[in-house]
C-alpha cells in the first residue's frame, strides 16, 4: 500500500508541476488522485521507476517522507504544497513549490534521501558608508572535509553553488541577489562576492542562502550603514602641538542613487566641530560636537567642488554653491546628464569640501586618502 501511495502522489505532484495553480496538491485533491491511481495503476515498486541515477529511492527517505520525482528523485511528505498558495507558480521553470516547514522550490538534480551537509557560510562585510560600494564576501566550507578539524579555514571550499545573497533592512522589503556577473560573483574557490552600494543609513540583516539536494542552507548577520564623510580632522588652535578641536563632515544624497537623466540630485553636508577637552584623536567620533552655522564659517558656507573620477585621474567639474538648510546642514543640487558619464554606464564622482571656521581652523575634506570617504557613483538611466 505504501508503494501505491507513493506512485499516486507522484502523479499528484506531476499534475502540480504541470498546472502550477493554487488549487493543485491540496489534501482533498491528493485523496481523489490517490483513489484514481490505486484503481488505475496498482504497480508496486514505484520508488525505483524514476529517471534513475539519483540514488536513494523510497527506502532512503526519512520516516514520514516519500520519494518523488520530476526528473530526479527527492523526498517530500505526503500531500505537501506551499504553505502560501500565492507562491505556487512562483518557482523557476522546471521546478515546483513544496513545503516542509517553509516554502521552497524543488526540481531536477535533487537526490532522494540525500544527507544534510555540514556546510558553514562565513561572511566578511566591511563597515558600509552609504554610497560607497563594498564587497561582501561569503565563503562556503564543508566542515566534514577539513585538514585540521579545529581550524575552519582548512575545510574544503564549496564552489559552484546556486547561492543567493540578500539584504533585509529593518522595516523594509528584502532585496534578493542571485549570482550575476559583476554583481554577485562565484570566485570558483568557495567565495562568493556581492558588490553592493548601500543607499540608506540604517541597520538590517545581510546573508546568503542556497539549496542543494533538497536541503536548504542559510546564514544572516546584522550590519549597519552610516552617513559617508570624514571625521579625522583636527585643529590646534593655540599651536602648542596638541589638537583642541575635531571636525566632522558628513554627507548624504537624497532621494536615492543619482541617475544621469538630467534631473537634479540633492546632496547635504553636515558640518560639526567639537568643544570638549581634551580632544579624542584616536576615536574622534566620541567627541562632543556642535553644528557649525554660517556665521561661524568663513564665507558663510563651506566650499564645495564636484570632482569626476578618483585618484590621479580626478578632474574638477566646477564649484557648486551650497545653501544653508538649517541645523548645520548645507545643501547643493547638481543635475547629472548622460554627457557627464563620458559614454559609460556609470561614473564615479565626489565632492571636495573645504571650510575655514571663526577660530582660524582649516578643514580640507576629500583631499588625498580622504577622497575615498566622498566617492559616489552616478548611473545612466535604464
Ligand atoms: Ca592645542
Amino acid at each position: 500500500m505504501k508503494s501505491l501511495n507513493l506512485r499516486s502522489s507522484m502523479r499528484v505532484m506531476a499534475l502540480c508541476a504541470a498546472a502550477l495553480t493554487p488549487a493543485c496538491g491540496g489534501a482533498d485533491d491528493a485523496k481523489a488522485d490517490d483513489a484514481k491511481a490505486d484503481d488505475a495503476d496498482p504497480t508496486p515498486d514505484a520508488g525505483t521507476s524514476g529517471s534513475g541515477g539519483a540514488g536513494g529511492g523510497a527506502e532512503a527517505c526519512p520516516e514520514g517522507q516519500m520519494c518523488m520525482s520530476m526528473e530526479e528523485d527527492y523526498c517530500v511528505e505526503d500531500g505537501q504544497q506551499c504553505l502560501d498558495p500565492a507562491l505556487v507558480g512562483s518557482c523557476p521553470e522546471g521546478q515546483m513549490c513544496m513545503s516542509m516547514s517553509e516554502d521552497y522550490c524543488v526540481g531536477a538534480g535533487q537526490v532522494c534521501g540525500a544527507p544534510r551537509k555540514n556546510y558553514a557560510i562565513e561572511i566578511q562585510a566591511p563597515h558600509a558608508h552609504i554610497w560607497a560600494q563594498v564587497g561582501i564576501i561569503f565563503t562556503v566550507r564543508d566542515l566534514d572535509a577539513c585538514a585540521d578539524p579545529a581550524d575552519q579555514s582548512t575545510c574544503a571550499p564549496v564552489p559552484g553553488l546556486a547561492i543567493e545573497a540578500f539584504f533585509a533592512p529593518k522595516g523594509g522589503a528584502t532585496e534578493v541577489q542571485p549570482l550575476a556577473a559583476g554583481v554577485f560573483d562565484d570566485g570558483g574557490d568557495g567565495t562568493y562576492t556581492w558588490l553592493r552600494t548601500f543607499g540608506d543609513v540604517g541597520a538590517g540583516a545581510i546573508g546568503a542562502r542556497f539549496t542543494q539536494d533538497g536541503q536548504s542552507y542559510f546564514t544572516a548577520f546584522g550590519m549597519e550603514s552610516s552617513k559617508a564623510g570624514g571625521e579625522r580632522y583636527f585643529c590646534d588652535t593655540d599651536a602648542d602641538g596638541t589638537p583642541d578641536r575635531a571636525f566632522q563632515i558628513r554627507w548624504a544624497a537624497a532621494p536615492g542613487r543619482p541617475v544621469a537623466d538630467g534631473s537634479a540630485a540633492a546632496f547635504t553636508f553636515e558640518i560639526m566641530r567639537s568643544f570638549n577637552t581634551p580632544v579624542n584623536t584616536e576615536q574622534p567620533w566620541t567627541n562632543t560636537f556642535d553644528h557649525l552655522r554660517p556665521a561661524e564659517l568663513d564665507g558663510m558656507a563651506p566650499t564645495v567642488e564636484l570632482m569626476a573620477d578618483g585618484g590621479e585621474g580626478a578632474t574638477s567639474m566646477g564649484a557648486v554653491v551650497p545653501v544653508y538648510a538649517g541645523k548645520g546642514l548645507y545643501k547643493v543640487e547638481r543635475a547629472f546628464a548622460a554627457g557627464d558619464l563620458g559614454g559609460a554606464a556609470a561614473r564615479t564622482f565626489w565632492f571636495k569640501v573645504g571650510l575655514t571656521d571663526d577660530l582660524g581652523c582649516r578643514v580640507d575634506g576629500g583631499v588625498g586618502e580622504d577622497e575615498a570617504n566622498y566617492l559616489f557613483s552616478v548611473v545612466s538611466p535604464e
